[in-house]
């Protein structure tokens, strides 16, 4: 069914092709600034936040869309939702949200794909009924702009379809790592850990030649699969931080943390006692995974599956 934002017939073909789409505007300038403040300063309270972390940890920037008000709004966005449901049909989960920053100075995010999400954890977090398929739909929405000197994403268009790196393999968090691996001259990692471990053939080097730079302004969101080849440039300024909010959506017939009740990852450990997937959009026939509502004050569930 045609909804206010699916993406047309051209978008559909180009993303199929490509893996990705976008960016599209969200947010006009006034609105994002005013927005980029909240948010930041609502991150620092983590008093409704979910799991219970220090500040510091990767994992802090997780599933913050339950607990701060604009991020709660901006999961359901009818603009993301309505795209996303063109790609994945109208029955969807939004089963996970990240805050990405890139501060001046930092590393860029090394490539990467992700299918299970197990590559940190060691347990897949995503299952599609089908075995041979996985991932999930990324909407990044760059909070601040997003440029190649501060930290723009990076994709290799057409990678979607096949997974270089296997993350059932192992690889292992050195948190003194950060900011000190270096690519070609690039400084590059993956919050910790090296995700190069992870790949098929130790011998196979990324397409680099073949990579386009997403240059976002603030306010702008791109959608792409997890499964195709990104990575983001480090951030080279002095002063422009950069921040992405990534937001993670799969079909209800998807299972998330199958079999799993603690994530231990980057260093911490989290229980998902309080976790709970967002119905963004259509119904769950399924009832493979426990409901949660966002409100912008903590989590509340909405059925116990
Ligand atoms: O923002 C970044 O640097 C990386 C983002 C990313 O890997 C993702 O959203 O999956
Ligand atoms: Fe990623």
């Amino acid at each position: 069914m045609k909804k206010e934002f699916s993406l047309s017939k051209e978008e559909l073909q180009s993303f199929r092709k490509n893996g990705y789409i976008g960016p599209f505007t969200l947010y006009d300038p006034i609105e994002i600034q005013e927005k980029y403040k909240q948010i930041r300063s609502d991150l620092f309270d983590r008093q409704h936040a979910i799991y219970d972390l220090s500040i510091r940890s990767v994992i802090s920037g997780y599933d913050r869309h339950f607990d701060v008000n604009d991020l709660s709004g901006h999961v359901m966005r009818k603009e993301i939702v309505d795209r996303v449901a063109s790609i994945l049909g109208p029955d969807l989960f939004c089963w996970r949200s990240e805050m990405f920053p890139k501060y001046p100075g930092d590393e860029g995010t090394d490539w990467h794909q992700a299918d299970t999400f197990g590559h940190a954890s060691g347990s897949p977090q995503v299952k599609w009924p089908d075995p041979d398929f996985g991932g999930a739909i990324t909407v990044w929405t760059a909070l601040t702009e997003a440029s190649e000197e501060n930290g723009c994403l990076r994709f290799i268009p057409g990678t979607h379809e096949e997974m270089f790196y296997d993350e059932s393999l192992e690889m292992s968090y050195e948190p003194d790592q950060v900011n000190k691996l270096e690519k070609d001259g690039i400084k590059r990692g993956f919050f910790g850990y090296d995700y190069r471990n992870l790949q098929k053939d130790p011998n196979w080097v990324p397409a680099e030649s073949d990579a386009v730079s997403i240059q976002m302004e603030p306010g702008q969101f791109v959608i792409f699969w997890s499964t195709l080849m990104h990575s983001s440039w480090p951030n080279s300024t002095e002063d422009r931080t950069r921040l992405g909010f990534a937001a993670r959506y799969v079909p209800t017939c998807v299972q998330i943390y199958p079999g799993v009740d603690e994530v231990e990852e980057y260093g911490s450990t989290i229980s998902l006692d309080k976790y709970g997937v967002v119905l963004v959009s259509g119904k769950d026939d399924y009832q493979h995974n426990k409901i949660a509502t966002v409100n912008g004050r903590g989590i509340e569930f909405a059925s116990l599956a």
